[in-house]
């Protein structure tokens, strides 16, 4: 796995744009996904469907933007969804099919992430195949409800120290332009955002600013 494409992560779903119809929330998923990030995650909790073909759809045609424009595509949560669409990746949280379970699924080139967010829940990660760990919230968030207390960047800074095998660690939740410095310092790979990306009026202006925070000290 390239650790560079964990670098500037978008992850939405329809979910993140309650005031949109599908089809816009779709048309500024595009726009975001060919705006200069370097993985996309599908990440949708499936409110807004009449069926599953229409997911199925909506998925392939954002995944196709995402070939376009040398994103990577994962998946979240839905392994039937990856395997069918020949997703990059999938990404899994704590609670879903365990890794274990997964590893005897999954082509081996497919990536497979987990959310982690405790010392314990880290330490815990040791599976080989797993290929990077999504941690958060760093920040308070508002994208995800059931969200656990952030973890500042100093527990990111801890539970980087604390990672197995050297895996790279995306960092979730609150990011903002100004927190990138921090959280790159902490040891993140890379940081994965929703509403700094789906609430942007000029999302490729965001990337443009997230890339040169990210890269002001190198
Ligand atoms: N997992 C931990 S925090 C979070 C997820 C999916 C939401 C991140 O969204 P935002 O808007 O970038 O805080
Ligand atoms: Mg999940």
């Amino acid at each position: 796995m390239n650790k560079g494409n964990l670098e500037l992560y978008f992850v939405a779903g329809p979910q993140d744009f309650p005031d949109l119809s599908l089809v816009e929330a779709e048309k500024r998923m595009a726009t975001i996904i060919a705006s200069g990030v370097t993985t996309y995650q599908f990440r949708d909790k499936g409110t807004q469907y009449g069926d599953a073909e229409q997911r199925l759809a909506l998925a392939k045609r954002l995944q196709q933007v995402a070939q376009t424009h040398g994103v990577a595509f994962v998946v979240d949560d839905d392994v039937e969804l990856a395997l069918a669409l020949g997703a990059d990746g999938l990404h899994v949280g704590q609670d879903d099919q365990p890794v274990a379970s997964l590893a005897t699924r999954l082509p081996a080139d497919m990536w497979l992430g987990l959310s982690a967010s405790t010392p314990a829940e880290i330490r815990a990660a040791k599976h080989p195949r797993i290929d990077y760990l999504g941690v958060g919230p760093v920040l308070p968030t508002q994208s995800k409800r059931d969200a656990k207390a952030p973890t500042g960047t100093a527990g990111l800074r801890n539970l980087y120290a604390n990672r197995q095998r050297d895996l790279p660690i995306v960092a979730i939740g609150g990011i903002t332009l100004a927190a990138i410095p921090a959280i790159k310092a902490a040891g993140a790979a890379g940081v994965a955002v929703i509403s700094l990306l789906t609430q942007s009026p000029e999302p490729s202006r965001t990337v443009q600013a997230m890339k040169e925070r990210w890269h002001a000290d190198s």
